[in-house]
């Protein structure tokens, strides 16, 4: 079974980062490792949420699983709290990385054209940096327009999205996904540049009217198990777009009207019936 080890914070409440990622990369048959880099008490779109930083944790954490001769299979980042954590998780990749290593950044920060609460610029350039390092990074269009100085619009054309994906190449990531990426009237989905063949590749599906919170670490967390399960990039992110997409529908179907997270725990059966 391949091994997975995750770093993102805990939002107790809110169906995001490592309440996603931990049940769906399992559910998926791949071990989960995660390394809590804060808790909060809900995610950041909440009001009067509580914070503990625990970057002072990272290292000891890390220290012992070097002592005790861990190794990762994949290493996936999602949402970090501060810079000083950008750093520690630069150096870890370098403790952990092997020839095998899949190194999976989604430099979560923002979305619709803003930043989330906590971060400012120095944050985005550091994020920026630790592109560098990966093997694939997923921005939205607004991630990677903060990280390439690049104006953010809500309407574009494919010439602008292969701009982005330009910029963000050279940013250092061997594969570059954009999501969120609408390329024509009612669809959305992935837009992705692999610096070594030089290839694009684009997927698109139906467009759900409808935001939710968590929906990247969804894709995210699905893009890395599918990964693990032998899936090549472009295979994973059309399931995890497929999915995520699905997953928003049936959302929208619930009576109650979550606001603040998708409905994921409904829809494992058809993520595993992908995988097959
Ligand atoms: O889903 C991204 C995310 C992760 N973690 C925290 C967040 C958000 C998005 O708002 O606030 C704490």
């Amino acid at each position: 079974m391949k091994r997975v080890l995750t770093i993102q914070d805990i939002s107790c409440l809110g169906k995001c980062s490592i309440t996603v990622a931990l049940p769906v990369i399992s559910a998926m048959g791949v071990e989960t490792v995660i390394l809590p880099t804060a808790v909060l008490s809900t995610h950041t779109m909440f009001e009067g949420f509580t914070v503990k930083d625990l970057s002072d944790q990272i290292d000891p954490i890390k220290e012992h699983w070097l002592k005790e001769k861990v190794e990762f299979d994949a290493i996936y980042t999602g949402y970090l709290g501060t810079i000083e954590q950008i750093d520690q998780m630069r150096k870890l990749f370098k403790d952990f990385k092997n020839d095998d290593t899949l190194i999976f950044v989604d430099p979560v920060m923002a979305d619709n054209g803003k930043l989330y609460p906590a971060f400012d610029m120095e944050y985005v350039k550091e994020n920026a940096k630790l592109c560098a390092d990966a093997d694939i990074i997923v921005p939205n269009i607004t991630e990677a327009c903060f990280m390439t100085d690049m104006e953010y619009k809500e309407s574009y054309d494919e010439a602008y999205v292969k701009e982005l994906l330009a910029r963000l190449d050279k940013l250092g990531a061997k594969v570059s996904v954009l999501t969120g990426v609408s390329l024509s009237e009612g669809k959305t989905g992935v837009m992705g540049y692999d610096s070594q063949t030089k290839d694009y590749f684009v997927y698109q599906n139906d467009r759900v009217d409808a935001s939710y919170h968590g929906t990247g670490d969804l894709f995210s967390s699905t893009c890395v198990g599918a990964m693990m399960r032998g899936k090549t990039w472009q295979e994973a992110m059309q399931i995890a777009a497929d999915h995520t997409a699905h997953t928003i529908e049936i959302t929208l179907k619930n009576p109650a009207k979550p606001w603040y997270g998708v409905d994921f725990e409904a829809t494992f059966p058809e993520l595993l019936e992908k995988l097959k």
